[in-house]
């Protein structure tokens, strides 16, 4: 009897040491790959389970790239399954990746809206899902806010005003006519319509200063190029552009120079992002200046989804912080620039 019960006793303690070791790994193993600062083996569901869907635009403009790049590189940082999809810049595009990251049951959405409206009965069933929705870059025009979280990115109207009012400074004495051609961003998008918006409402105290002709470029080189070679055929004298974008602007200034005219000179330019090839442009005076359109939205972004998973409270409005340059300031900033 009393060696079955020994044996009966070293079996138990077997078997309690087995089950504790077992624990322990299995807390160790989280907490090393998950979360060191969440203590032995009680690893914060946030960490170990966040996935975010993000719908970016497309690939259309280096700012565009600089962007996805940015989001990638954040996500990976801070440990977030990221699941990213291109729309190619159509909207049908984006609402089938926002109704296919909540079939997958993602932790949190993110995306930068192509244009401002259509989008409420997707961010219903999003809400209706019980998943959290980021916007960045652009907004929407839902009246519902509760429709997502928060909206990080640039105030576009104010990027509007700072380039109206470089025009306005140039050509605050001008006794002449000043013929202005704008070529404008996607058609619908929020960039298209505050940049425009805060251009007017400065240049507009002006009667010499003239929008002769308003056409969208989407955002792109080659339609820029393409509406540019129209405008220089259907008016003779054009003494400014104001390009709601730099891959516009370029695509212009190809158009320019075809024309036997120098841009920057002939025709002065004003552009909107500031991205690496336009600010080599505004160093060459081909761009007479730039307003910053700050790209780099990812970290911003992995600190506002960690805010929203952890139940934080956030800013309903995160703007980015950016600047302008001149040719002498791009110049000078051009060797030290992130993108
Ligand atoms: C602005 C962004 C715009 C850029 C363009 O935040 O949405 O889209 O200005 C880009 O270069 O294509």
């Amino acid at each position: 009897m009393r060696s079955k019960k020994k044996w009966g006793l070293v079996i138990t303690l077997a078997m309690v040491m087995l089950v504790s070791t077992a624990c322990n790994s299995k807390g160790a193993s989280n907490t090393d790959s998950a979360n060191p600062a969440a203590g032995e083996g009680s690893t914060p569901a946030s960490a170990k389970t966040i996935t975010l869907g993000f719908s970016q635009v497309g690939a259309e403009s280096g700012w565009r790239s600089a962007n996805t790049k940015s989001i990638q590189d954040s996500a990976k940082e801070a440990g977030y399954d990221l699941k990213f999809s291109d729309a190619q810049q159509k909207q049908e595009n984006q609402i089938k990746a926002l109704r296919s990251f909540i079939q997958q049951k993602v932790t949190v959405i993110a995306f930068s809206p192509v244009v401002e409206s259509g989008w409420d009965t997707v961010l219903k069933e999003a809400k209706d899902a019980g998943i959290p929705v980021i916007l960045t870059d652009r907004a929407v025009d839902s009246p519902d806010k509760s429709l997502y979280k928060t909206f990080i990115g640039s105030d576009f109207v104010e990027e509007g005003r700072k380039a109206g009012q470089w025009l306005a400074d140039q050509y605050k004495d001008t006794q002449e006519d000043v013929n202005i051609v704008e070529l404008q961003g996607t058609t619908g998008s929020a960039p298209a319509n505050d940049r425009q918006e805060g251009f007017m409402e400065i240049i507009g105290s002006n009667a010499k200063l003239k929008v002769i002709a308003s056409q969208t470029g989407d955002f792109t080189r080659a339609k820029g190029k393409e509406v540019m070679q129209a405008f220089l055929k259907a008016h003779k004298k054009i003494d400014v552009l104001y390009a709601h974008n730099d891959d516009m602007a370029l695509g212009a200034i190809q158009a320019i120079e075809a024309a036997g005219l120098k841009p920057g000179v002939d025709i002065k330019i004003i552009s909107v992002d500031a991205v690496k090839d336009g600010m080599q442009a505004a160093a060459d005076g081909k761009i007479n200046f730039i307003v910053e359109c700050n790209p780099l939205l990812g970290p911003q972004l992995m600190e506002a989804v960690q805010a929203v998973v952890d139940g934080k409270e956030i800013e309903a409005r995160i703007v980015t912080d950016e600047t302008t340059f001149t040719s002498d300031q791009a110049k000078e900033a051009l060797p030290t620039r992130e993108y």
